[in-house]
């Protein structure tokens, strides 16, 4: 099993979406990011473990690269896409089968921000647990999470940010939020924050995986709030 999540690490930092992918050249008529995570799946390894010792340090990896100046742009939309068909086999491990929601989290990439997939899995994961996501996407500014909020008062928010800039941006979504709704508890994630950060700018907690936030809001707020 430890070889085959070595080849899917391997799948998603080279961008190896699945078995008809023609990219990358010397690796074509293999299996890719799709199959191997099938594989993965049916023979039992966790979502999380899957997540944790395989997609994210493919990820992790090619990101590494890109900041070392061996790769680029393109090489890091080819590594999303494989991390996208693998995640679209996960989804369904994340599902719950509660009828009625546990409550209403907003959720976002914060402005100027257009990195999605650790969004999108906060999102997946949240849906699993019973939640109801309402997902603004990417490059969402204050006025996007106000309006969201106002059609649903009692919701919690998630901001989502992977660069050192735009992280910034938070503050003044928090300090929007709080100031319009001041019991509306926001929630901050991304690889560059830290819960000293969170405490910096007002948020109400900061989370490094989404396993974590949706435990905590399930102990918090878990059936409270609609
Ligand atoms: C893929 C990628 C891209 C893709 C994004 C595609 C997409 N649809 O998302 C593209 C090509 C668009 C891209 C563009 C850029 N990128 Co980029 N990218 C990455 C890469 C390789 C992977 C990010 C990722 O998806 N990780 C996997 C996910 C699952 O992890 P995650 O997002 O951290 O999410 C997890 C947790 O953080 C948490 N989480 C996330 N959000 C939230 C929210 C809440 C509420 C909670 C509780 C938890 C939570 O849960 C997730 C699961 O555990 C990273 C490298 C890396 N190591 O992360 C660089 C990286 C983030 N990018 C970087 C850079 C510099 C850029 C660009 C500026 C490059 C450029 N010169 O144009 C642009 C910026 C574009 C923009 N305006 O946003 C830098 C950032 C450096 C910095 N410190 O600021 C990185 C770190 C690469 C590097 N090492 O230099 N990028």
């Amino acid at each position: 099993m430890e070889e085959l999540l070595k080849r899917l690490a391997v799948c998603i930092e080279r961008g190896k979406v699945d078995k008809d992918a023609r990219h990358p050249p010397d690796m074509q008529g293999q299996d890719g990011a799709s199959e191997l995570t099938r594989q993965a799946l049916d023979a039992g390894v966790s979502s999380t473990e899957l997540l944790e010792k395989s997609l994210m340090v493919g990820m992790r990896r090619i990101g590494d690269r890109f900041a070392a100046g061996k790769a680029f742009i393109p090489d890091l939309l080819i590594a999303a896409k494989a991390m996208n068909a693998a995640m679209v086999h996960l989804k369904p491990y994340f599902t719950s089968g509660e009828a009625q929601h546990k409550g209403t989290v907003i959720l976002g990439t914060v402005t100027g921000d257009l990195h999605d997939i650790g969004k999108n899995l906060v999102k997946m994961v949240l849906e699993g647990e019973g939640w109801q996501v309402v997902d603004l996407g990417t490059n969402a500014g204050p006025d996007r999470f106000l309006a969201a909020l106002q059609e649903n008062p009692h919701a919690l928010i998630g901001l989502s940010a992977l660069l050192t800039t735009t992280m910034l941006n938070m503050e003044t979504i928090v300090q929007q939020v709080k100031k319009n709704s001041p019991d509306t508890p926001v929630f901050v994630g991304g690889a560059p924050l830290s819960a000293d950060f969170s405490g910096k700018i007002g948020a109400d907690g900061y989370f490094p995986e989404p396993q974590s936030f949706a435990r905590h809001i399930d102990d918090k707020y878990g059936r409270v709030r609609s």
